[in-house]
C-alpha cells in the first residue's frame, strides 16, 4: 500500500432510474463532502459526506460512497467534492434505462441463426443468413441426418447448446410472465413488431422453434448442435463448416422438459405440442437419470458439462407439476427441491423456486408449502442483500461470484432480489438489486458500462464474431460481456490479477469479453424489474 490513488468515480454511466436508490462510489481514502448541482441550470440540488471508506480486496482499492437518492427528478447532475477539481457527471433517466432493456432483449434478434438481418431491423448490422441448419449430422448416426434450424447462438460463436439456450429462453419468458404488462405492446422493430404477439414472445418462439427439433424420437434431447471446433472469425454465412447433433443426455433432456412445460403456460395456442414435448422428455430421463454429457475426443466446442441433476430434476418436475396439477409430478418435485441458489448454466434449482413463488405456484401450491418456500427463498435473498450492505462498493458479489461470466453472476443474483422484493416489499431487496444493475452499468473499478453501446466506456472488442468480422466499428449493440474474472484461460495478456479488475476489452478475451445469451437473459428481466418496481 505505498501508491496512493486519485480519487476515481464509478457510476450508473446509463443513467439512475429516477425511482431508485441512486449511489456514486467515490475511490478515496478518506470521507469527502460532496455537492450535487444541476447541469441545466448550475443549482445546488443535494450536498452531504461520503461514507467512511472501507478496503475493497477483490479490487485492491479503498471506496466511500455519495447516496444521491435524494434526486428524483430526471435531468443531468454533477457531484463535486470538495477541495478537488475532480467531478462526475451523471443521468436520472427512465428512457434511457427503457432504451437499454430494449436493446438487450433486441440482441437476441441479432444472434438469429438462420435469418439474414434486413437494414430495416438491423441497421449498419445487417447480414446475410448463416447456418441454414437443414442437413445436421448426428455424430452417433451418420446415416440419419435431421432438419435443426432456427434458434439463436449462444454467444461469440455460432453453435447452439441446449443447456445454455434452455436457462436462457426460461429467463425471458419469465419476464414475460412477471412483468405482462410491461411486455404487452412493447415492440423493438424486429420482423414481427408488426403481428399481434409482444416482440418478447415472438423472439422467445424463435428459439423454442429450434429447441423443439433436438428431440429425438425416443424422448431423449442432444445436448448441442455445433461443429466439430469453433468456427474462425467469420460472419454467419461464411462459417459453412457441417454441424452435427452430439449426445443425449440427463441434463439437456431435463433442461428442455423445464422450458417446454413453461412454454405450454405461456403459448396457450402451443400447450399440447410443448407439453407433449416435456413429458416425453421427462419420461426419457426418468430412464436416464444419470447420462452426463462430455465432449467427444473430436469435437472441442463449448462443453456445458455438469454430473449433477438433482437440480434440473427438481425444475423439470416443478414445471410439469405447475402446468399440469398431476401429483406424479409434485412427489417428484418434493423428492428433489433443494435450498434455493443464484441460478446458472449448471444450476437451475433457483428456477423452480421463481416459477413456484410466481403466480403459477401461488394458485396450485397450497398455503403451508406455499410459505415455507418463500421463507427458505427469502433466507437466500437476505444473504445476497447482506453481501451488498458489507461491500465496500455496496455490490452483492463476493470472490467466489468473479468467475467466467462474472456479469451474468450479478444479474442472476439481481433476478432473484428481484422476486424477494416482490415477494416482501422489503425495500433492502430492491436496493442490492439496483445495486448490480448499477454495478454491470459502470458503478465498478474497470471503468466500463459493460453493455455495449449503451455507457460512456462500453466494450468495443467484444469476442463476438459477428461484431469482429463485420468491418464496423461498433460492436452489435444490446450484449453484455462476461466481466472480470482473474481465470486468464485464454491466455490474454491482463494488466491486472484481481478478480473484480481482470478485464480486458480486447476479441482476444473470451473469458471476460465473450457475450452470451444466458447472460444477456437475467439482464433484460433485472431491468424491466429496475423499471417496474418502485420503493
Ligand atoms: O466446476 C469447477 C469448480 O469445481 C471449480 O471450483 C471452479 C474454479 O474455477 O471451476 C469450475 O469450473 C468452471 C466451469 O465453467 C463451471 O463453472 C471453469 O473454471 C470455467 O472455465 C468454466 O467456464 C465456462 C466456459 O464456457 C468454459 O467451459 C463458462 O461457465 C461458460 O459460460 C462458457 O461458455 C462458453 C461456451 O463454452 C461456448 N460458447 C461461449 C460461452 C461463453 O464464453
Ligand atoms: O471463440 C471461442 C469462444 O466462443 C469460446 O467461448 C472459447 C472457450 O471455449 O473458445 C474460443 O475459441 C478459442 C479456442 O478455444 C482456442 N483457440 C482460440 C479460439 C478463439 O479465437
Amino acid at each position: 500500500p505505498v501508491e496512493t490513488k486519485t480519487i476515481a468515480f464509478y457510476k450508473n454511466q446509463v443513467g439512475y432510474v429516477p425511482a431508485q436508490k441512486k449511489l456514486i462510489i467515490v475511490r478515496t481514502d478518506s470521507p469527502l463532502a460532496f455537492t450535487v448541482s444541476n447541469m441545466n441550470n448550475g443549482e445546488t440540488v443535494l450536498s452531504g459526506v461520503t461514507s467512511q471508506p472501507a478496503y475493497w480486496s477483490l479490487a485492491d482499492e479503498t471506496l466511500s460512497v455519495a447516496d444521491v437518492s435524494g434526486i428524483t427528478a430526471e435531468g443531468q447532475y454533477r457531484l463535486n467534492v470538495a477541495d478537488s477539481d475532480d467531478y462526475t457527471a451523471f443521468k436520472v433517466s427512465a428512457e434511457r434505462a427503457e432504451a437499454l432493456h430494449d436493446a438487450s432483449i433486441k440482441a437476441y434478434y441479432f444472434n438469429r441463426a438462420s435469418a439474414a438481418l434486413d437494414p430495416a431491423f438491423a441497421g449498419k448490422w445487417q447480414r446475410a443468413a448463416g447456418h441454414p441448419d437443414t442437413h445436421i449430422i448426428n455424430l452417433n448416426n451418420p446415416d440419419q441426418p435431421l432438419s435443426s434450424p432456427r434458434g439463436w447462438y449462444d454467444a461469440g460463436d455460432y453453435n447452439k447448446y441446449i443447456v445454455n439456450s434452455g436457462i436462457s429462453t426460461y429467463t425471458l419468458m419469465r419476464a414475460y410472465l412477471d412483468f405482462a404488462d410491461f411486455y404487452d405492446g412493447r415492440t423493438w422493430n424486429i420482423p414481427e413488431s408488426t403481428n399481434a404477439q409482444p416482440d418478447l414472445l415472438d423472439e422467445v418462439s424463435w428459439n423454442l422453434a429450434w429447441m423443439l427439433t433436438m428431440q429425438d424420437a425416443d424422448g431423449g434431447v442432444f445436448h448441442k448442435l455445433t461443429t466439430l471446433n469453433f468456427a474462425p472469425d467469420v460472419m454467419p454465412a461464411q462459417a459453412t463448416a457441417q454441424r452435427y447433433v452430439v449426445d443425449k443426455g440427463t441434463a439437456a433432456t431435463l433442461n428442455f422438459a423445464g422450458v417446454m412445460a413453461t412454454a405450454a403456460r405461456v403459448y396457450p395456442d402451443m400447450t399440447n405440442t410443448y407439453l407433449s414435448a416435456a413429458e416425453e422428455a421427462w419420461q426419457w430421463a426418468t430412464s436416464h437419470p444419470d447420462l452426463p454429457f462430455a465432449n467427444p475426443e473430436n469435437v472441442v466446442t463449448g462443453e456445458y458439462g455438469d454430473n449433477e441433476f438433482n437440480d434440473e430434476f427438481a425444475w423439470a418436475a416443478t414445471e410439469l407439476y405447475l402446468t399440469t396439477g398431476n401429483q406424479a409430478y409434485l412427489t417428484a418435485m418434493d423428492n428433489y427441491l433443494g435450498y434455493p441458489s443464484t441460478p446458472g448454466w449448471s444450476n437451475t434449482m433457483g428456477l423452480a423456486y421463481l416459477s413456484l413463488l410466481s403466480s403459477e405456484g401461488q394458485s396450485t401450491l397450497g398455503q403451508p408449502r406455499y410459505n415455507e418456500l418463500k421463507a427458505r427463498f427469502l433466507d437466500y435473498a437476505t444473504q445476497l442483500a447482506e453481501r451488498a450492505q458489507v461491500s465496500p462498493l455496496k455490490v452483492a458479489m463476493n470472490g467466489n461470484d468473479f468467475v467466467w461470466g462474472s456479469n451474468g453472476v450479478a444479474m442472476n443474483h439481481a433476478m432473484m432480489l428481484a422476486k424477494a422484493y416482490e415477494l416482501s416489499n422489503d425495500s433492502s431487496y430492491l436496493e442490492a438489486m439496483t445495486g448490480l444493475v448499477d454495478y454491470v452499468l459502470g458503478k465498478n473499478p474497470t471503468g466500463y458500462s459493460f453493455v455495449t453501446g449503451h455507457g460512456e466506456q462500453t466494450p468495443m472488442f467484444i469476442h463476438h464474431r459477428q461484431s469482429h468480422a463485420d468491418d464496423i466499428a461498433e460492436p452489435v449493440p444490446g450484449f453484455l460481456a462476461g466481466g472480470p474474472q482473474n481465470g486468464h484461460q485464454d491466455n490474454c495478456n491482463y494488466s491486472s490479477s484481481l478478480p473484480a479488475t481482470s478485464y480486458l476489452d480486447d476479441w482476444c478475451s473470451y473469458s471476460t469479453n465473450e457475450v452470451t445469451i444466458n447472460w444477456n437473459a437475467p439482464l433484460v428481466y433485472s431491468v424491466a424489474a429496475l423499471l417496474n418496481y418502485s420503493e
